[in-house]
């Protein structure tokens, strides 16, 4: 086929509204937010409908062409890149950004699949309902790319992963077959619960077109403390305490070292330090509940000043106005910004059985001594459900190609660490391209028969996100 015949195929199926195909029209879908991979492709296609992405999968199909599915491009593995082939096709769902329902009576929301994650959040709240899942990027992820990357975020100590808010799913195979999942039913036990093969596939299995999701009473009242920790050990005993005096109250666990409240004090706009002095760490605790300012208040006091008699943390700043809680999160969600500011780094999104952290970041700490003593670590994450995000970044003076020569060798210590703690080497951003080889490794070879043969069945002719997770 000539260069620009299928793109015109395209064109000609969908219009010319809905495909770009000149070069500076593409180049801009062609590269991910960290900026570690830059791609090709003949086309990208943005359609508006079910309809057309089913049209534009089985063309694809046809005539082999390689599919990269694309939400709202923040992932951090570059899951949503193409690769260097000139035959990819990006298919970007951002004009699917109808919410079709919200339901105040068995608390769903029907939405299309490039819907932004902030916007969904905010016509929860206006219809009286909280859709919890939370991250620093939600007003540029979509709810498709959530799904698809079985996103975490803040909140998940409290309701869990994305998985766990998925209802139903509508998607279209890579055949051109429409799946047609998008139940909102809380039971439903007939058979194979497949929509679940979707969730966290990364593009690699179907296409999202629109998801049902559970919303939960609107949480408006909050109230945050930063409590500074002199360890992870600290910050474990006093998770303990938070969990047994807040139960479900408690909304987020989040830690923090002190040297990734330093980078974000010398990075972020409108930031501040809410204590005179520099700790070793910091945890932000979120509690929230549906009415009552004044016990929920009253609890938090109850359980700092339990938690400072026993010793269970340094110092702590409590939230007197929304405006300082805001401050407060800006400190943790600003990090990874900062983090690129800071220049490329190596990033670790791993789990641990919770009680293990302390254990794990003293014996990781003590082998990348020896081994690279003069790495930067910005170790965050969300503490509470067992999350770090274990980031090094390139020793003090070091050239910005420090990570491409040494990274290799520093994240197979992190990650023999992981392991060797029975740990999990993504917790929430996925495999994508970046981790693919250590995900060969980590998985058995029973689980990766399975995995490919299913990946065989639904996507046979292979056009979906190749080269991404398997
Ligand atoms: P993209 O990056 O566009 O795509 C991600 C993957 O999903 C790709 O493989 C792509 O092919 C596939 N995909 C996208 N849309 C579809 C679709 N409709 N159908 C099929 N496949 C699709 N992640 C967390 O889990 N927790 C956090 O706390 C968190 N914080 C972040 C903070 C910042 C500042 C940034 C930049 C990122 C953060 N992330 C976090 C990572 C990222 O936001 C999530 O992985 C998010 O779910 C990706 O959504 P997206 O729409 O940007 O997807
Ligand atoms: C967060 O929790 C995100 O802020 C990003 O998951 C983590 O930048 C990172 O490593
Ligand atoms: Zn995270």
């Amino acid at each position: 086929m000539n260069p620009t015949e299928f793109p015109q195929r395209l064109v000609q199926a969908l219009g010319p509204d809905t495909v770009l195909t000149a070069a500076d029209d593409i180049a801009p879908w062609l590269s991910d937010w960290r900026g570690l991979y830059r791609g090709n492709a003949q086309a990208v296609v943005r359609p508006r409908r079910t309809e057309d992405v089913a049209q534009c999968l089985a063309l694809c199909q046809q005539e082999g062409v390689p599919v990269v599915p694309r939400g709202g491009n923040t992932g951090m593995c570059g899951g949503a890149t193409p690769d260097q082939g000139a035959a990819n096709v990006v298919l970007s769902l951002d004009r699917m950004n109808q919410v079709r329902s919200i339901d105040t009576i068995a608390n769903t929301m029907v939405a299309e699949a490039g819907c932004i994650l902030g916007n969904l959040r905010r016509a929860a709240d206006e219809a009286g309902r909280l859709l919890p899942l939370s991250l620093a990027a939600e007003d540029s992820c979509q709810i498709g790319g959530n799904v698809s990357t079985n996103a975490g975020g803040v909140n998940v100590v409290r309701y869990g992963m994305t998985r766990e808010l998925v209802l139903g799913i509508e998607a279209v195979l890579p055949t051109g077959e429409i799946f047609h999942g998008l139940r909102t039913l809380r039971k439903d036990n007939t058979g194979y619960d497949l929509k679940q093969l979707l969730i966290g596939a990364e593009g690699t299995l179907g296409v999202i077109t629109a998801v049902a999701l559970r919303l939960f009473p609107r949480t408006g009242v909050r109230s945050v403390v930063l409590a500074a920790v002199q360890s992870p050990r600290q910050a474990l005993q006093l998770l303990q305490l938070v969990y047994e005096q807040c139960g479900p109250r408690l909304q987020a666990y989040e830690f923090f070292t002190g040297e990734c409240l330093e980078l974000v004090l010398a990075h972020a706009q409108g930031v501040q330090n809410p204590f005179a002095q520099r700790y070793p760490g910091y945890v932000l605790i979120e509690l929230a509940d549906t009415a009552d300012e004044t016990a929920l208040n009253a609890l938090l006091e109850s359980v700092v000043g339990d938690a400072l008699e026993r010793e269970l943390c340094l110092d702590a700043a409590v939230s007197a106005s929304l405006a300082q809680l805001q401050a407060m999160w800006k400190l943790r969600e600003e990090i990874s910004e900062s983090l690129r500011a800071e220049g490329p780094h190596l990033k670790h999104d791993i789990s641990l059985p919770i009680e293990r952290i302390p254990d794990f970041m003293e014996s990781a700490e003590a082998r990348l001594r020896q081994s690279h003593g003069d790495v930067r670590p910005f170790i965050f994450g969300h503490f509470g459900d067992g999350n770090l995000h274990y980031n090094l970044s390139r020793p003090a003076g070091a050239p910005r190609e420090w990570a491409a020569e040494h990274g290799a060798a520093v994240t197979d210590v992190v990650l023999d660490e992981v392991n060797r703690y029975g740990g999990s080497i993504s917790a929430e951003h996925g495999i994508g391209q970046l981790k693919r080889d250590h995900f060969l490794h980590s998985k058995n070879p029973l689980e990766l028969r399975l995995m490919r043969d299913i990946k065989r069945l639904l996507d046979p002719a292979g056009i979906l996100n190749p080269g991404k997770l398997l």
